[in-house]
């Protein structure tokens, strides 16, 4: 059976990487050059699903649920605490600080209303006058300029560098480049890896060149499913684990780096285990692991001998369901303490 870096090496070798990674790259390399020299903090923090394509000419693929809500708040809470942020996020899932103003539920459009008012040397019929204009509706604008003085702020001073990726295999290209650009941070580097990645693939050798033909789909030996139609016939997908890149990324990637990795499971009594059992397979630093249903309001900080839950409060008292603090406002916090924890122990050993 092959280990783990030999399928590793396998992955890499087998599967193309994406055509943007060399200016990916070299963005990185500058954005790290850059703060690097100004003695900034820089995070690569990962956010969103990854896909995994059905045929080399995608028209299928599996995806996840994640719409990146968690990465693009945590990224906010980053910056604002004077790090540098690469946000290696799933491309057109949630962004830092347009966030609030987009997708469905927070539409752009909604923020706006229509304002008749006189344009510069005009003057309507009757003396008032109306070139139409749009304008903030006024219980926005507080907020609105609020996050509109932090989004020019690191637009500005370079402190957001925004990477996209679709496939799970583009995602692992751009995230070993991006590791082995941070490396001349040493400890200074953080990897905070929310992005849902999906743990399954299909290998290039058992990739369709185009469209699967449904008409193509053989008839199952098994016959038709109660309640299925199709007359018996089935599409099966048959797909290889992903290797194991956590363990790489500490050991070879990012040796020197705080490695914070998250943990999604759906059943609460498996939870615990499963991020005890990563922080034992892979030796990183902390794993945050968190329920699917409750993922808004609570997290289990696992540390090696420790676990802890980080809750948001309500106003009586309990947990869960604040609609007006962010988790994020607390989880990076408690992250950043870590690192400078290590930071200093690194520093007092030297
Ligand atoms: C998470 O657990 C994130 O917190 C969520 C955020 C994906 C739940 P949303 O984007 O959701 O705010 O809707 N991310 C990590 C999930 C993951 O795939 N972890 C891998 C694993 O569990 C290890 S890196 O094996």
């Amino acid at each position: 059976m092959a280990d783990s870096s030999t399928s590793e090496s396998h992955y890499f070798s087998s599967n193309p990487p994406p055509p943007t990674l060399s200016q990916h790259t070299a963005q990185a390399n500058a954005f790290v050059t850059h703060h690097h020299a100004h003695s900034r903090r820089v995070v690569l923090l990962t956010s969103g699903g990854t896909t995994v394509p059905l045929e080399n000419q995608t028209v299928r693929f599996i995806d996840n649920f994640s719409a990146g809500t968690r990465g693009a708040t945590s990224a906010e809470y980053f910056l604002s605490q004077g790090y540098a942020v690469i946000f290696l996020h799933r491309q057109f899932s949630l962004l830092p600080f347009s966030r609030h103003y987009s997708h469905s539920t927070n539409c752009f459009l909604d923020f706006l209303s229509e304002w008749g008012r006189i344009g510069e040397g005009e003057e309507g019929e009757d003396g008032g006058a109306a070139t139409p204009d749009v304008v903030v509706k006024a219980k926005y604008r507080r907020e609105m300029l609020s996050v509109l003085r932090k989004y020019r702020k690191a637009k500005e001073q370079k402190l957001l560098l925004l990477l996209p990726f679709t496939t799970v295999t583009s995602y692992l290209f751009t995230l070993r480049a991006i590791a082995c650009e941070m490396r001349c941070l040493g400890n200074e580097a953080l990897f905070y890896l929310a992005a849902a990645v999906s743990d399954f693939f299909v290998p290039p050798d058992r990739m369709a060149e185009h469209k699967i033909q449904s008409g193509d789909v053989p008839e199952s030996t098994s016959g038709p499913s109660p309640g299925g139609g199709g007359g018996g016939k089935k599409l099966v997908i048959d797909l290889d684990p992903v290797p194991k890149f956590l363990k790489r990324l500490v050991e070879q990637w990012a040796p020197e780096a705080m490695i914070v990795s998250f943990k999604l499971e759906t059943d609460p009594a498996l939870l615990l285990k499963k991020c005890n059992q990563s922080l034992d397979r892979y030796a990183h630093h902390l794993v945050i692991g968190n329920i699917l249903a409750t993922r808004k309001y609570e997290v289990l900080f696992v540390e090696e001998g420790s676990a802890q839950w980080v809750r948001l409060p309500t106003s009586d008292g309990n947990s869960g369901g604040n609609e007006e603090v962010e988790i994020e406002s607390l989880i990076v916090p408690e992250v950043i303490k870590r690192h400078e924890k290590m930071l200093a122990r690194k520093a007092a050993i030297h």
